[in-house]
């Protein structure tokens, strides 16, 4: 007899800043590993999930939202956004549905079947939980009149609704292969990295206005002890004087806070005890600088463009 023939592909989630892209990637993997905040552009480069269904393993690429770049780091997200487009097998574009078919959304249209070459696209209409039923037949008429979409799906990716529904189209869709990763991965991201990005995670939540684009976090150091704990050092750089001390707060206690926060995450996630410890340091420059946009897992030169 012949063993059961597996498969296995990617699927990249594309959309508008918002769109729930990484809360979907986070539900499909069945364990956190991209932040997530009510702000937009919360994720920065291309993250790597690694989900089951049945014979097919699909490895999700969770992708900076898609919107009218300004900055630097701007442009090198959106370039790794669509770059993760191209590469994948399966494209699922999110949109939300309270907002509906948004200008983001068209101008995402508009480059689409460009870029998504001969891949499969499917529509996701996410946050269904947040409208009636007659607002989603009317925006997957409309959305389907815009683009011939492979297939559309009704989803709640924060309560799960039509997930499974989702996950099982998907792996219609993905090549016959082998698996691509170990079974027991479900992220391919470096430890230290998942580290900062749950430190970034906190301090975007706490801290207001325009400060959270304009910081990076980086883990310095990682020492596994002999007593089974790690102790791990980050550093914070902020671009501006008066943020060093925002970051702090008074008498440190929002830096305390940020810290007791992503080292109680980072301990659930390792499932041993940690020692964090945080410096930030004021570096002017840092959003014009190479090395910190390879930590970050962007292309320093897509920022040029
Ligand atoms: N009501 C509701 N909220 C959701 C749903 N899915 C995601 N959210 C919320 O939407 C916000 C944005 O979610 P993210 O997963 O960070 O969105 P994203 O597309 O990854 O955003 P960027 O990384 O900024 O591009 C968060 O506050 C989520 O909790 C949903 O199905 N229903
Ligand atoms: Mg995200």
């Amino acid at each position: 007899m012949n063993a059961p023939s597996t498969k296995a592909g990617f699927v990249a989630l594309i959309g508008e800043p918002n769109a729930g892209k990484s809360t979907l990637l986070n539900r499909m993997v069945g364990a956190k590993v991209s932040i997530v905040t009510h702000k937009v552009q919360t994720t920065r480069a291309r993250i790597r999930g690694v989900a089951m269904a049945e014979n097919a393993q699909l490895i999700f690429v969770d992708t900076p939202g898609l919107f009218k770049p300004r900055r630097r780091l701007d442009r090198a997200m959106v370039a790794a956004a669509w770059g993760g487009a191209a590469d994948a097998d399966v494209v699922v574009l999110m949109i939300e549905a309270h907002r509906g078919m948004t200008d983001g959304v068209k101008a995402i249209i508009e480059t689409l079947s460009e870029r998504a070459g001969s891949s499969p696209v499917a529509l996701a209409i996410n946050k269904i939980d947040k409208v009636k039923s007659e607002v989603l037949l009317a925006l997957t008429k409309d959305m389907n009149d815009a683009y011939p979409f492979a297939e559309t799906f009704l989803i709640s990716a924060e309560r799960g609704h039509g997930c499974d529904t989702l996950r099982d189209w998907l792996a219609t869709q993905v090549p016959e292969g082998p698996y691509l990763y170990p079974e027991d991965q479900i992220a391919d991201l470096p430890m230290r990295m998942i580290a900062a990005e749950m430190t970034r995670e906190k301090l975007t939540l706490r801290l207001h206005q325009e400060l959270p684009y304009e910081l990076t976090v980086e883990t310095e150091n990682w020492e596994e002890r002999p007593d089974g704990t790690a102790r791990i050092d980050q550093l914070i750089y902020v671009a501006r004087d008066g943020h060093k001390g925002i970051v702090l707060g008074k008498g440190g206690e929002t830096i305390k806070a940020v810290s007791k926060a992503a080292r109680l995450e980072l301990e659930e996630f390792l499932g041993r005890r940690v020692h964090l410890f945080m410096q930030v340091k004021v570096r002017p420059n840092w959003l014009e600088e190479s090395e910190r946009y390879s930590e970050m897992g962007l292309d320093f030169k897509d920022g040029n463009t």
